[in-house]
């Protein structure tokens, strides 16, 4: 099948060559929340991969599966009723165009923060329901998120079980939701490259928890710079390392970089929680984990990094900019 693009769409869009075969990973860790060496595999998991994914997470099905398909049901309004709460900045409906610097992806998208109140009185047909469905999933996540977190700090023996979670628990918590939609792309078949939903970026935050429904997509970079698609799992949560975290275990925990293609003949919902400090918070390595070593990263707060990291293009290394030399 040869398919001729316009000039404009093969612009517009940024394609990944050669990625086909992908190596579907068997190696991805999976930690079973319930089981009593959850702490040891998701240091582990941290330090090598900075990803995992996790099952018997605690979230009731119902709580994803309703707000997925409330999700689903914004996404299939018109253009123009989506805009009405657009463009994201710094909140709501952003399509194609992500961050301030010219960044593209074949996605659209929700982003909220998990503590203003948004008006989300013009959100959907039902926004009532679709406010009341956020809210319980958020703070489902978050109780998870401190879960994992708490069993890091057990895992690196941290005296203060709370070091992590306590910076999520805070009512300052910069946290924010984003729901990410990525129609299916058969309407824009390219020979053997696939479209970038997602460019590869890591995450500027503590943690991000992302749940996906059955359409694969995602992929994470490995340490020596390999590829590898994380096979989709609706039922499993995937967790991310962010940049903070890296910086406040001083290198020991790994920001993993990562990035979403499309699918050719499905779409692909994705929910994702990403876990913040509040803004004054300095991000700096704690005391216990450095044992004299010197930190590998400059002093900054929350703050400063977040407004760094806007200034930066999707697939910049903002943590290089705030290394020691
Ligand atoms: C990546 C993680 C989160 O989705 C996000 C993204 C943010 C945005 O979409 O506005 C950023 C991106 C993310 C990192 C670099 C900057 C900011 C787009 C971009 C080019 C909401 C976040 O916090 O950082």
């Amino acid at each position: 099948k040869v398919v001729v693009l316009s000039k404009a769409t093969t612009e517009q869009y940024s394609n990944i060559k050669n990625c086909m075969p992908t190596t579907f990973s068997s190696t991805i860790p999976i930690v079973d929340l319930s089981k009593p060496d959850a702490k040891t595999l998701i240091v582990k998991a941290c330090e090598e991969f900075g990803f995992f994914k996790v099952i018997n997470h605690g979230v009731p099905m119902e709580v994803i599966s309703e707000l997925e398909s409330e999700a689903f049901k914004f996404f299939s309004l018109p253009l123009n009723e989506k805009e009405i709460v657009g463009p994201p900045n710094p909140f709501g409906y952003g399509n194609k165009k992500i961050g301030r610097n010219g960044d593209i992806g074949c996605v659209e998208y929700l982003l909220l923060s998990t503590s203003q109140e948004h008006n989300l009185s013009l959100y959907g047909k039902n926004p009532e329901k679709f406010r009341c469905l956020l809210n319980n999933y958020m703070s489902s996540i978050r109780k998870m998120a401190c879960e994992i977190l708490e069993l890091m700090a057990e895992g690196l023996k941290i005296q203060q079980k709370d070091v992590f979670s306590k910076l999520l628990i805070d009512k300052q918590s910069d946290s924010v939701f984003r729901v990410n939609h990525y129609p299916a792309n058969s309407k824009i078949p390219v020979n053997d490259q696939s479209l970038i939903g997602f460019g590869e970026h890591t995450d500027p935050q503590i943690i991000s928890l992302l749940r996906s429904n059955n359409t694969s997509g995602l992929q994470i970079c490995l340490k020596d710079g390999d590829w590898i698609s994380v096979p989709h799992d609706q039922k499993s949560f995937f967790i991310n390392v962010g940049d903070s975290l890296q910086v406040m275990t001083n290198g020991r925990f790994h920001s993993v970089k990562h990035r979403v293609l499309t699918n050719e003949f499905k779409s692909r919902l994705s929910m994702i929680y990403f876990g913040g400090p509040p803004l004054d918070e300095k991000i700096t390595p704690l005391p216990s984990i450095m044992k004299g070593k010197e930190s590998l990263y400059k002093e900054f707060t929350w703050s400063e990094y977040k407004n760094f990291t806007y200034g930066t293009k999707l697939a910049d290394n903002r943590l290089g900019h705030f290394e020691r030399n």
